[in-house]
């Protein structure tokens, strides 16, 4: 069976949501819905490095890969998701190609990185370190997230780096960032978001964005993205909600 890292970059499409609510109950609800992996978001949300863990176990449970958004660029940080059994991480905030190469350096075993060797969960606690670091350099999905204004003018850079898997676009942070928030901001932010597709693209990498609905994934789809981040599990959960009362008032 092809392995989620190489259905990543073989511009499978993938969807997955992030999983903000810290409890294995939330993941194992959402993990049974059909999706290809979670991304349980560790930068926005409540969830502590203990409760992460456990969370990976929950979507273990139902075979779904769940990656984990660190909140920073900390090598530490990468290194001890990735052995509480992470199928990848997302590193947000990558602006510079010297920031993607530090991503890659952390995430990946000599010779490629220099992720240190430890017995965490995702290594059997020890018994199976010499099998998982091969596994883990050709398994584990690193995806950067593309979200500043310099990362837009950096793309060519930041394209070129080896060992990226994914290049992920942020449309939240960089409507800030490029100052093109709201409607009159919509043709800037689109064109930004095609300007850093199609320059991963015409590199044959693979490029990845969040959607709050899936109202235009067949939008990007047609420009090139297969990588889709949808929602997360607060915005279904409060969406669901609100579209039963509405009803329930109609009815
Ligand atoms: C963004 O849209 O900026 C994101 O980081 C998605 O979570």
């Amino acid at each position: 069976m092809i392995s989620f890292r190489q259905k990543c970059l073989q511009h499978e499409r993938v969807v997955g949501t992030f999983a903000s609510i810290p409890h294995p109950v939330a993941i194992e609800v959402t993990a049974a819905a059909g999706l290809n992996f979670l991304c349980i978001d560790w930068e926005h949300s409540q969830i502590s490095r203990e409760r992460i863990e456990d969370l990976i176990r929950a979507a273990d449970v139902h075979q779904v890969p769940a990656m984990v958004r660190v909140p920073g660029h900390t090598p530490e940080w990468i290194a001890s998701v990735l052995d509480a059994g992470a199928a990848g991480v997302l590193v947000p905030r990558v602006s510079t190609a010297a920031q993607a190469e530090a991503a890659v350096q952390a995430t990946r075993y000599p010779p490629i990185g220099e992720r240190g060797v430890g017995p965490g969960r995702a290594a059997a606690y020890g018994y199976r370190i010499p099998n998982y670091l091969q596994a883990a350099n050709e398994d584990l999905v690193l995806a950067i997230q593309v979200e500043t204004a310099e990362g837009l003018a950096n793309i060519e850079a930041i394209v070129a780096v080896e060992g990226i898997d994914v290049i992920f676009i942020g449309p939240g942070d960089l409507s800030v960032s490029i100052d093109a928030t709201g409607p009159s901001g919509t043709e800037k932010l689109e064109a930004a978001i095609r300007k850093i597709t199609s320059t991963v693209r015409a590199a044959g990498r693979t490029v990845g964005i969040f959607r709050p609905s899936p109202d235009d994934v067949g939008k990007w789809a047609q420009a090139g993205v297969s990588f889709f981040l949808l929602a997360s599990d607060t915005m279904f959960l409060g969406a669901s909600i609100a579209a039963g009362v509405a009803a329930a008032h109609a009815a």
